[in-house]
C-alpha cells in the first residue's frame, strides 16, 4: 500500500527559493516594497497567484532550427550523467527580469524575440549589428552536451545548440586593447515587469562579462537552441551565453549587446553583492558561498529539491582539461 505522506511546510517553498536573492530579500526587500508603495497585503496576494509549474502545459518552444542542420560535436556528445528532462530544464529557471521564483516560464513569454538584433561594439575592428537569423547561417550550428551548475547548488545537463564564441570573435576582430567582454541582456521594464516591486534598485539591465582569453576558450559558447529546438524564451531566447565551467549566473540570457572593453566591466550580481558573487565565478567545491557549501550539488529532478540526487561538485564543473591553464 502506498504511503501517503503529507508535505512538510518547507518542502513546497524550497523549489521556489532563490538563494541568489535571499540576501536581498532580507536587506532590501522591505525598503523596496515601501519605496514602491506596495503594502504587505499586495505582496502576499501576488505570491499566492504565482503559477504552479506542475499544472503548466509543455514547453512552447518554437521549432525554428531544422533538425538536419547541426551535428553533435563529438567532443561534447556525453557527460558523466544523463541529460536533464527537457520539461524540467524549461520549467525551472532563473530569469529575474520576469520574477524572483523558478516558475517564470509563462511570464517570460512576454519577451519580444521577433527581428532580434545583437550589436557588437567597442574595441573591435569590425563593429557589427547582427540579425539573429544571420548568426544562424554565418556560424555552423553544433550541439554540445554540457553540465550546468547554478551557484545555488542545483545542477543539470543540457544539449545546447549554438556556436563557439571564438567564431564571432574572429568575425569582429577585437583589437589588442580589448581585455574583457561585456554581455548585456534585453531589458524593458514595461515588458519585463514580472518582479515589479522587488527588483527596484537592481542594476538593470542584466550584464555579465568574461576576459578575452575566457571568451576565446573552446568551451565558451553562444546558444541559440536547446534539445534540438530554438531556445525557449525562459531559457534566454534568442541568444545566450553558456560558460560551462562557471556558475550559471555568468551566462547572460537574451543578449542584445556585446562590448569589447579595456577594463573589467561591472556586472549584475557582482555589483549587487560582490562578496557573494565574484566576477570570475569558476565552479569550485572548495570555495564555499558565504551562505552555503559548494562541496556538493543537487541534480535537478522531479519533486522536492531535498530529494534530488546529491553529487560531489567538480572543480571547473569537470572542465579542467580545457580551462585550468587560464588560471595559473
Ligand atoms: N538576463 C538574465 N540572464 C540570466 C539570469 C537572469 O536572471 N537574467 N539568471 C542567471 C542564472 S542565476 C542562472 S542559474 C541561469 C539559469 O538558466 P536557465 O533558466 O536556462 O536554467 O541563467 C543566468 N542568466
Ligand atoms: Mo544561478
Amino acid at each position: 500500500m502506498p504511503l501517503i505522506r503529507i508535505k512538510k511546510p518547507w518542502e513546497i517553498p524550497e523549489r521556489e527559493i532563490t538563494p541568489e536573492n535571499l540576501y536581498l530579500n532580507r536587506r532590501r526587500f522591505m525598503k523596496n516594497l515601501i519605496g514602491a508603495g506596495f503594502s504587505v497585503t499586495a505582496l502576499s496576494t501576488l505570491i499566492g497567484c504565482r503559477n504552479n509549474s506542475k499544472t503548466a502545459p509543455t514547453s512552447r518552444a518554437v521549432t525554428l532550427i531544422s533538425t538536419n542542420k547541426f551535428i553533435t560535436n563529438p567532443n561534447f556528445s556525453q557527460v558523466d550523467r544523463p541529460i536533464t528532462d527537457e520539461a524540467l530544464a524549461t520549467k525551472y529557471n532563473n530569469f529575474y527580469e520576469f520574477g524572483g521564483g523558478k516558475s517564470i516560464w509563462q511570464a517570460a513569454q512576454a519577451l519580444p524575440t521577433e527581428n532580434w538584433k545583437v550589436e557588437v561594439a567597442g574595441l573591435v575592428k569590425n563593429p557589427r549589428i547582427y540579425d539573429v537569423d544571420e548568426l544562424h547561417k554565418k556560424f555552423p550550428l553544433e550541439e554540445r552536451i554540457y553540465r550546468f551548475r547554478c551557484v545555488e547548488a542545483w545542477a543539470m545537463v543540457v544539449p545546447w545548440l549554438g556556436f563557439p564564441m571564438k567564431l564571432l570573435m574572429a568575425d569582429v576582430e577585437p583589437t589588442s586593447k580589448a581585455k574583457y567582454v561585456r554581455f548585456t541582456s534585453f531589458y524593458n521594464p514595461e515588458i519585463t515587469k514580472g518582479p515589479g516591486f522587488w527588483a527596484t534598485g537592481y542594476p538593470w539591465p542584466y550584464t555579465e562579462g568574461l576576459t578575452i582569453d575566457e571568451m576565446a576558450n573552446e568551451l565558451a559558447f553562444f546558444a541559440v537552441g536547446m534539445y534540438g529546438k530554438s531556445l525557449p524564451k525562459q531559457n534566454g531566447a534568442p541568444l545566450r551565453e553558456v560558460i560551462p565551467w562557471k556558475y550559471g549566473f555568468k551566462g547572460a540570457k537574451s543578449i542584445v549587446k556585446i562590448d569589447f572593453v579595456e577594463s573589467r566591466p561591472a556586472t549584475f550580481w557582482n555589483t549587487l553583492i560582490p562578496n557573494e558573487y565574484g566576477f570570475e565565478a569558476n565552479v569550485n567545491p572548495d570555495v564555499p558561498h558565504p551562505r552555503w557549501s559548494q562541496a556538493t550539488e543537487r541534480v535537478l529532478s522531479e519533486g522536492a529539491s531535498w530529494s534530488w540526487e546529491k553529487r560531489p561538485t567538480l572543480l571547473y564543473n569537470g572542465y579542467g582539461e580545457y580551462v585550468a591553464n587560464l588560471y595559473p
